[in-house]
């Protein structure tokens, strides 16, 4: 029998507890985000006290791991967390669930068995990492090896939108209006400026034909010369519209993402252009790098801290890419403040970074944090405080749990496509490529 000491990491428990976020009425190629997004926040527990804190998405898929991973883990010091992914391996899958299709509401890739322990790994491996942090009193940045700069740059993320979710459905309000065409969506990128101070725009596009969505970068280009813009339809062209997309914005764009799906597509439009082509649909595994970098498909590929693994699989892409001359950033979906805490510890510690990472935290009005994370300059600034540098907020969990157990199961998966259909009851998600 060991004695604890002060700073006995031993994992004496793992608290899991999924809930539903407000999330506006975004619009992408699938359809529209449900009024309530489902993610899971992670607790891990060590014998001294400290409690770490993790984030990951929420749908039954992640949910139904997270209960045998958890098991894995408690017993384990926090930090033999190598271990740990070795032997997570073994933890099955329910293979229905990962019928390599594309992951739907997600928008992320191919979805492998892999990538689904993964994203659950991640949440453990940033509580693991908040927990040593805590314990020996070192920013998780310090546990990555040291930040190379102070404050992590974001872009602002533009969604195509409606004012609101439609007529009948329980949703939360919201005040940024509607964006359904050029004047929207530059309203909206003056609104992110003056809120948070981003410089840098994406405009999530595949929602309207192409030609409408040229439109809508021109006039962001015109509204806001020589900011870096980029344009993300989520695979929705052909290899011909992408050139063409690519021939029009040329001038205007810092880069094209994801234009067409799949490495062998993208790496047609890569041959066709000068315009450098991002991912985070082609390149979600380390598996997917060698023919995508072989092919030069893709010129930057943005990691997401959840899929890829945590936040060291995250430093070991960014020194993969490195070594092909292939830049690095950072993708986003639906999140909290506790996966903004990581990615922006992650993205201090990236030497390499040169461009402003996604997030989607602007648009989420609730959090589980006693206090918001803030963006200035369109900036984060790098916590030193130890661990992530958050603390969580019991009544906003338990309330968000609360909302999640209420839910008679219609929202537990996000299905963009069947939120489209409660205001156009036809939708169905489009073949890619539409258009
Ligand atoms: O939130 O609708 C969305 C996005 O389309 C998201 O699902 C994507 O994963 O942000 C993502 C992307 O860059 O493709
Ligand atoms: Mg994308």
């Amino acid at each position: 029998v060991t004695t604890p000491t002060s700073r006995d990491l031993t994992v004496t428990e793992v608290r899991l507890t999924p809930i539903l976020v407000a999330d506006p009425a975004l619009l992408n190629t699938q359809g529209v985000h449900q009024p309530y997004t489902p993610r899971l926040i992670v607790e891990v527990v060590t014998a001294d006290g400290t409690t770490g804190l993790g984030e990951t998405y929420g749908d039954t898929k992640y949910l139904d791991l997270a209960g045998p991973l958890a098991e894995r883990l408690v017993g384990r010091q926090a930090g033999d967390l190598n271990r740990l992914f070795a032997e997570a391996d073994a933890v099955a899958v329910d293979t229905a669930q990962v019928s390599g299709r594309v992951d739907v509401g997600g928008l992320r890739g191919v979805q492998t068995a892999d990538k689904l322990r993964l994203s659950v790994l991640s949440a453990l491996e940033v509580a693991c990492l908040d927990a040593v942090g805590k314990s020996l009193g070192l920013p998780v940045h310090a546990l990555l090896g040291g930040k190379v700069r102070d404050t992590v740059e974001y872009s602002a993320y533009l969604f195509y939108k409606w004012a609101g979710h439609p007529e009948g459905v329980p949703a939360e309000k919201d005040d940024w209006g509607a964006a359904v065409d050029p004047a929207g969506v530059v309203a909206q990128a003056r609104t992110f400026k003056e809120r948070y101070g981003f410089t840098s725009f994406k405009l999530k596009g595949g929602v309207f034909p192409p030609d409408e969505e040229i439109a809508a970068v021109r006039a962001l280009a015109a509204a806001f010369p020589g900011h870096p813009l980029r344009l993300d339809p989520n695979g929705a062209w052909s290899v011909e519209t992408s050139l063409r997309v690519a021939a029009e914005l040329g001038d205007v764009l810092e880069y094209l993402e994801d234009p067409a799906l799949g490495t062998p597509a993208m790496a047609e439009v890569s041959a066709g252009t000068g315009v450098p082509l991002a991912t985070n649909m082609c390149v979600t595994t380390f598996a997917e790098i060698k023919e995508a970098f072989a092919r030069d498909a893709v010129q930057v590929v943005l990691s997401d801290h959840h899929y890829w693994g945590g936040l060291r699989n995250t430093q070991q892409l960014a020194a993969v890419c490195r070594t092909f001359g292939v830049g690095v950033s950072m993708h986003s979906n639906t999140h909290l403040g506790i996966s903004l805490a990581a990615m922006t510890h992650v993205a201090a510690t990236v030497p390499d970074l040169h461009h402003a990472c996604d997030s989607h935290y602007p648009w989420q009005s609730e959090d589980v944090l006693t206090e918001r994370l803030t963006f200035e300059n369109g900036a984060v600034r790098v916590s030193d405080a130890p661990g992530l540098g958050v603390t969580l907020d019991r009544e906003r969990l338990a309330a968000l749990h609360r909302r999640w157990l209420d839910d008679d199961g219609s929202l537990r998966d996000r299905d963009d496509a069947a939120a489209m259909r409660v205001a156009d009851p036809d939708w169905v998600a489009p073949a890619v490529p539409r258009w």
